[in-house]
């Protein structure tokens, strides 16, 4: 990876504060868009959301990564109706509310499509990515999906990774608007669909970049981490 390693945390439908940080950070052919995942639900616009991270696509190098919400949408997506009121409990209905429709099956096959695109975590030289936990001792690739997509560090914060990188997460919304830095992992969700903000991280350099739900850009400063 040349260029800039940036890390977006759960957008939620909110569209305005994800613009604004693309027209902030504008990315580039060389750089990277790790998505931390839960692009869909409680937030206002997963529709426009999806498209716009469709289009990311041709601008950029994108690695979405799977949020547990992505996955209980695909799940009823793919017939498992007695999720669904499940769903719309934990935001779907603003999901469907989105599209215009109470069917799933008036989603659009490419925002299906994207979502079953989406990988389980990212890895770099330095860092690793995924929605929500890992295992101390346990390589990525053979950790359960469970952990990487549901468990909260509002429950546990792991210790540091066996790989020795270190962690960029989402899921646990950080309520006060504020990145939460434990020497061995960040969680850059800063809760945006509520009162706090979108996150984007540049892992090389800690900068960061910051917008709310209105798509007010709130923050453009840099992050003190001790890389290596
Ligand atoms: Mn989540």
């Amino acid at each position: 990876m040349a260029g800039r390693i940036i890390a977006i945390g759960d957008i939620h439908g909110c569209l305005e504060a994800l613009d604004t940080l693309l027209n902030a950070i504008q990315p580039d052919k060389s750089d990277s868009l790790i998505l931390l995942g839960d692009f869909v639900d409680r937030g206002n616009n997963t529709a426009g959301v999806l498209d716009r991270l469709i289009d990311l696509r041709e601008r950029c190098f994108l690695f979405p990564i799977l949020g547990n919400h992505d996955e209980l949408m695909l799940d009823v997506i793919n017939g498992q109706t007695w999720n669904l009121g499940k769903w719309l409990m934990y935001g779907g209905q603003q999901t469907m509310t989105s599209y215009g429709t109470d069917a799933v099956a008036d989603i659009p096959k490419k925002h299906v499509e994207f979502l079953q695109s989406c990988i389980s975590y990212c890895e770099t030289e330095h860092h690793f990515f995924t929605h929500a936990g890992y295992q101390e001792n346990k390589p990525l690739a053979n950790t359960d999906s469970t952990v990487l997509r549901w468990e909260s560090l509002k429950i546990r914060i792991p210790g540091p990774h066996i790989s020795r990188k270190m962690a960029i997460l989402g899921h646990t919304a950080q309520k006060n608007g504020k990145i939460l830095y434990q020497g061995h992992l960040l969680c850059i969700d800063t809760y945006c669909y509520g009162t706090g903000c979108l996150t984007a991280f540049e892992a090389q350099t800690g900068e960061y970049w910051q917008a709310d739900k209105t798509g007010l850009l709130l923050n453009h400063s840099h992050f003190r981490v001790k890389l290596e």
